[in-house]
Order: C-alpha cells, then sequence, then structure tokens
C-alpha cells in the first residue's frame, strides 16, 4: 500500500472525531511464550490500517483541532545490541515514507508529549481501540493506556475508536481490491497444488505442506489464517487444525484457507473427492452447493441486510437439498447446514464481525460460504467465495479457483 492509503484513513478517521479529542494507537507488545523465547509479534490491524507500521510498541497520536488534525507517531529508538540479536528497527525516515506521517518520534517521548498535547489543545476525550471480544484480555495496549490515563487525567473522557473504524473497514478501497485479486492468485496456486496432488492414503499435513509449499514461491511465507485442511470424518469438525488424519480412498477433502497480500486476506473454501472422482452422492451435494453460490452470485448487490444475505442462502440451498431428496422440512436444515453464510473479509478473515447489521454496499467483501454436512452419508464440505459487492451487482474475486465438479476432476486428472 502507498503512503496515501494511510493518509486517507487518518483523515477519514479525523473527520469522526470532535475538536478537543485526541486518538490513541498502538501496535502492541511482543508477547514472551517461555524461557527468552517469544511469540511472533502481530501488529494490532487497526493501527496497521492507520499507519502501515508494524512493529512492536509503537504509538500513534491524532489531534483534533478547531480546523483539520495533527499527527505524530512514536517508533522504538534504534538499539545495536537488540538490532544485532534480532532485526532491524525501522528508522525515523522509513516510518515516515511508509505512514506518510512528518511527525516522527522516539518511544520515550510520548508521555510528555501526551501530557503536553493534553494541556495545550485543552484535551476533554480521548479515543482509544478497546476491542473487547466477550471478555477476552485486549493485548492491543489500549486496556493499559485506558488506565493509564484514567489514573494521571480523572476527569478524562475515554471514547471507544472502534465503531468508527468498523464502519470504514467495511467498505474497500481499489488498492485493496487489488491487493485481493493477486491475494486471490496465490490462493489459487496454494488450492490447485493441493487438487493435483491429491490421492488416497495421503495425509492432512501433506496437503497442508503443498498448500505452504506452493505460497512460499510467490513469497507469501505463512498462511493468511490457520488453515483448515482436513478430510473424511474430520471434515465434521468446522475448526479442525490437527492435520493428522489420513485421506481414505472415497473420502472427501476440504479446505478453508487464505492468503494475506499487502494486508489483505482471503478466505476460500473448496471440498474435493481425495481420488480424484466425486461418487454419486457426494456430486449430488456438491451440486446443490454450488448452485446455490451461482444464485447467490446472480442476486447480489447494494442494498441488501446482511442477515438476508445469510437467510437467502440458507433459503436457497434448502431447496436445492429438497429437490434432491435428502431434506424434506425446512426445519431439518440444521441437520445439514452448521454455518452462516456471510462474514466480512479484509484485514482480518472475519474482518469486523459484529458488522452483521450492515446492508451490502459497493466496496463490501465478504465471504459466500455453503457448508453442508451430511454426517450419515459421511460426506462434509463447504463451497466459500469472495464476493465485492460493485455498484451494479457483484463479482465473485475467486471465480477462477476451480469450483465446478468438472473443473476440479479436470485439475485432479
Ligand atoms: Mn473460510
Amino acid at each position: 500500500m502507498e503512503a496515501i492509503f494511510y493518509l486517507e484513513n487518518r483523515r477519514t478517521f479525523a473527520e469522526h472525531m470532535n475538536p478537543g479529542e485526541l486518538a490513541v494507537f498502538l501496535s502492541g507488545e511482543l508477547l514472551r511464550k517461555s524461557a527468552d523465547d517469544d511469540y511472533g509479534f502481530w501488529a494490532n490491524r487497526n493501527f496497521v490500517y492507520l499507519t502501515g507500521i508494524e512493529q512492536r510498541d509503537s504509538i500513534l497520536f491524532l489531534c483534533k483541532e478547531e480546523e483539520g488534525y495533527t499527527e505524530k507517531l512514536f517508533i522504538l529508538p534504534p538499539d545495536a545490541f537488540e538490532e544485532r540479536w534480532n532485526r532491524a528497527r525501522i528508522k525515523p525516515d522509513r516510518a515516515a515514507e511508509v505512514s506518510g506521517i512528518n511527525d516522527i518520534r522516539y518511544l520515550e517521548e510520548w508521555q510528555s508529549c501526551l501530557a503536553d498535547t493534553i494541556r495545550k489543545n485543552k484535551i476533554r476525550s480521548v479515543c482509544l481501540d478497546l476491542d473487547h471480544k466477550e471478555g477476552r484480555r485486549n493485548w492491543n495496549g489500549a486496556d493499559w493506556m485506558k488506565q493509564y490515563i484514567e489514573t494521571g487525567y480523572p476527569e478524562m473522557e475515554i471514547r471507544n475508536s472502534l465503531p468508527i473504524l468498523k464502519k470504514m473497514r467495511l467498505i474497500k478501497k481499489p488498492c485493496e481490491i487489488e491487493a485481493l485479486e493477486r491475494a486471490e492468485q496465490i490462493t489459487k496456486a496454494g488450492i490447485v497444488a493441493m487438487m493435483e496432488h491429491s490421492r488416497p492414503g495421503m495425509y492432512e499435513y501433506q496437503y497442508k505442506a503443498e498448500y505452504d509449499y506452493a505460497l512460499a514461491q510467490h513469497g507469501v511465507l505463512e498462511p493468511g489464517f490457520s488453515s483448515i485442511i482436513s478430510a473424511g470424518k474430520n471434515n465434521f469438525c468446522i475448526h479442525y487444525d490437527s492435520y493428522r488424519g489420513k485421506a481414505a480412498d472415497g473420502d472427501m477433502v476440504l479446505n478453508d484457507v487464505g492468503v494475506r497480500w499487502d494486508h489483505l486476506v482471503t478466505d476460500v473454501s473448496r471440498g474435493w473427492p481425495c481420488n480424484g472422482k466425486y461418487s454419486e452422492r457426494q456430486k449430488l451435494l456438491y451440486e446443490c452447493a454450488y448452485r446455490t453460490s451461482q444464485h447467490m452470485f446472480e442476486i447480489l448487490k447494494p442494498g441488501i441486510p446482511m442477515p438476508d444475505v445469510d437467510k437467502m442462502i440458507r433459503e436457497y440451498n434448502y431447496g436445492q437439498l429438497k429437490e434432491a431428496g435428502v431434506c424434506c422440512s425446512y426445519d431439518e436444515i440444521g441437520t445439514y447446514m452448521w454455518h452462516g453464510g456471510a462474514h466480512h473479509i479484509g484485514f482480518d478473515v472475519h474482518d469486523m464481525v459484529s458488522a452483521r447489521e450492515a446492508v451490502t454496499e459497493a466496496g463490501m467483501v465478504f465471504c459466500v460460504d455453503i457448508g453442508i454436512y451430511h454426517e450419515e452419508w459421511g460426506i462434509g464440505f463447504r463451497l466459500e467465495d469472495n464476493c465485492l459487492i460493485t455498484a451494479g451487482g457483484c463479482r465473485n474475486l475467486s471465480a477462477d479457483i476451480p469450483r465446478t465438479v468438472e473443473e476440479i476432476e479436470s485439475v485432479m486428472k
């Protein structure tokens, strides 16, 4: 992404702030795993969305003034010893180039800058990224910052930045769509590699190795999220991640995988027979999902409430399963469909999950995910594609990844 992307994001965020308000964002801290080993650092996505900076212990200040706003970025200072052992730290001029922020300071200044800004700009309210999910601890540092501000400035009002960011991140910019398109091509390479190597007796970890290898050939060193790759009965565990099972002749393989490119992540599922030829029952069920998916891509357009998208998938797929003689009453659909079919993707794979109340709008990208689970027949799979809503309709960004029975069988020949 070019710096203008981050600059525009900050400008839009500032438009939602009130004069006398300060927004503070943190990239997050490095988490220690055990002994002298740490978890890989993962920068807070909202911080990256606003700065492009993925280095730990970085802080962004956005200060709203009567006219416009000012911005400051705090980064770690150089440390020859630390950098010799681990990695080079971003230099101020590079941080300015990436983010488009001119005022770059070293981290040790942030407390005095905060005090100065609060006093000089008569700050009465601070916006923090208080992203709390079901009471689980938030590692982006915002909770710590909230406590710091409440202790030092007891009169200060605290406002949650999240509703603003959710709204912003729902609509993708053209450069984000471009990044997604590139990510889809690499996702295709990974999925096709798994299909091409597929054979009875193959272990799930071998499929995973094919996927990871194909991605690495394109410079993508880790999958967009924890890959779900399973075979046979393991397909009945929706977020399966053990990779120890083996595909027996006649089993279906399920993948639910993604690729991150320039921060944007895809989320695509396919289901194929490990031996390369769909059985009659597999084909029957797969084609129900396929027709439902095609139907959705024909009708999706701006102006549809997201819960309705989910409902439409369910109802249409029920019609298909009924016609196939699999399911006789809508009350039973839960036996075969275990999860919803539409979540947004973007900087996170479940991008802004609580934006379900949204109404489709040009620039939104979400999954059209049809999962069918027939335990009695031992067949479970998902067909999941990435739908971009356009001014007049929609586009399937993952359409190029083999998805019809014929396309998949011909890749596996
Ligand atoms: Mn998925």
